[in-house]
């Protein structure tokens, strides 16, 4: 559909106006929630991370696009958590400590709220200790973790070493995260996007 691209490039150019009117023409023609997400903001925002990454586009720039694709989560989210009613389980998200990246992880939380998951999400910089918290008092049976930084991996290592003795699957997930390194600190699953997230969580929990 061509309004994904229009969706995309407004996301790249961090036209939040535009990105919500083309969110809401999109689903006047009945584009699928999900779909606007996948092909519109979640591609958009792919792009602006590789420009940043090429040096292209400079870190307000990158805030600038980050804004604009809200404009956009806001428009689908109400229709993504109420696309499929039932509770199939909670989920724990939170980016590590020592991290403030929480784009990927707010899409993996809303693509997991779209297809039916009850979401607790911790936000950013969470301590080990905090995780440890949240699951005794809410018995999630699933926690994500997202790490954006080389230096704030290492924090899934603690975080699940202390997840342990609870009754919990860890999955896990962020750029610079791999299965190999998933293996390595003992989580019992990664994902290398929101969709595939979505699609994890939904084997462990019927494992
Ligand atoms: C946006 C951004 C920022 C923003 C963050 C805004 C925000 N609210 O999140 C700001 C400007 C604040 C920022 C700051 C910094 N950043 Co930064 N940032 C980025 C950038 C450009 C994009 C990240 C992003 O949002 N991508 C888009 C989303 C959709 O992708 P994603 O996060 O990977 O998420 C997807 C998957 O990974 C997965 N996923 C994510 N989380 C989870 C969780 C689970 C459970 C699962 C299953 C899956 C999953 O699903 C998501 C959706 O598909 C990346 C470059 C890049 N290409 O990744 C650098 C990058 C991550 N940043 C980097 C750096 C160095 C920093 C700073 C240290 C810069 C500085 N010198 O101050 C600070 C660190 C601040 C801190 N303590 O955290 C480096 C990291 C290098 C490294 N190897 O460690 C990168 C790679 C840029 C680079 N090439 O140098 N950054």
């Amino acid at each position: 559909m061509l309004v994904f691209q229009e969706i995309a490039e407004a996301v790249i150019c961090g036209n939040a106006k535009k990105v919500k009117e083309y969110a809401e023409r999109a689903l006047e023609d009945g584009a699928l929630p999900q779909s606007i997400v996948n092909e519109g903001l979640i591609a958009g925002m792919n792009v602006v991370g590789m420009k940043f990454k090429n040096n292209e586009v400079y870190v307000p720039e990158v805030l600038i696009s980050a804004r604009a694709m809200h404009a956009g989560m806001d428009v689908v989210k109400p229709l993504l958590s109420a696309s499929e009613l039932q509770d199939k389980g909670t989920v724990l998200i939170g980016t590590v400590k020592g991290d403030l990246h929480d784009i990927g992880k707010n899409l993996v939380r809303m693509m997991l709220e779209g297809a039916g998951y009850r979401v607790i999400d911790l936000g950013v910089d969470v301590a080990p200790e905090k995780f440890v918290q949240v699951v005794q008092e809410q018995k999630p049976q699933v926690v994500g973790l997202s790490a954006l930084l080389t230096t704030t991996m290492v924090n899934m290592r603690s975080t699940i070493e202390r997840l342990k003795s609870y009754p919990v699957k860890v999955m896990i997930g962020g750029a610079p995260v791999t299965q190999k390194f998933a293996d390595e600190i003992g989580a019992d699953a990664y994902a290398p996007d929101a969709a595939s997230a979505v699609e994890k969580a939904g084997q462990l929990l019927a494992s």
